[in-house]
């Protein structure tokens, strides 16, 4: 899959692309998750069918130590059959209206899933769009907390994460997701195309 639309930040690259995130050869796939750790639809079914047993079968081991995911946090595993190390489960908001921290426990998913590969040595990692399917958060203020939080994560920090993939499900998200990126072209020292 080819990445349709780069930001060049430093050393570093956010990209763009459309398509199904268990398909794409990172370090580590971040998940769309519960609070139970406990599997769903979406991106959950989608990686956990594509990963194979064996990622929840780590989860059925972290639930008891950890009790709940809380919204904004996430828990790692190994990735199965994915074509990955690691899948980081994180528990976007559920959305009400906006008033109610929603804004800055989506963008702590994203956050806390960057040092999370920070620490593991991550240096290619890709994000679902998180929090705007079954939770319902609105796409367009996803999609500029999403773009906004990796290129100022990625401006601040050097290393050792290289390439931060966004990846957008449907066409008219990914439409939504680019009109976003293309505004760090002030904070990008390049963008292609
Ligand atoms: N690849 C990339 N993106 C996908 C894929 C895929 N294979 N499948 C769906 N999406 P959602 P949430 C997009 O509902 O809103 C689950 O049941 C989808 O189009 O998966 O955070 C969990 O267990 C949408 O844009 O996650 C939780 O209970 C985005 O992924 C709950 O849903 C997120 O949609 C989490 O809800």
């Amino acid at each position: 899959m080819s990445s349709d639309f780069v930001v060049h930040l430093g050393l570093s690259q956010l990209q763009l692309l459309k398509g199904d995130i268990t398909g794409i050869a990172v370090d580590a796939i971040v998940n769309a998750a519960n609070s139970q750790l406990a599997g769903g639809g979406g991106v959950d079914g989608a990686i956990h069918r594509a990963g194979g047993p064996e990622i929840m079968r780590e989860l059925d081991e972290i639930r008891p130590r950890v009790g709940r995911c809380e919204p904004g946090k996430a828990v790692v595993t190994g990735a199965g059959r994915l074509p990955a190390k690691y899948v980081f489960h994180a528990v976007g908001p559920v959305y009400r209206d906006g008033g109610h921290g929603e804004p800055a426990l989506l963008q702590s998913c994203y956050s806390e899933c960057l040092k999370l590969a920070a620490e593991r040595d991550v240096k290619t990692i890709s994000f679902p769009s998180i929090s705007t399917g079954v939770y319902g958060y609105p796409i367009d203020d996803a999609a500029d907390i999403a773009v906004r939080t990796v290129a100022e994560w990625l401006r601040d920090h050097s290393g050792p994460v290289r390439v931060v993939k966004l990846v957008q499900f449907s066409d008219s998200d990914h439409q939504v997701y680019r009109r976003h990126a293309e505004k760090l072209r002030g904070l990008a020292a390049d963008t292609t195309p």
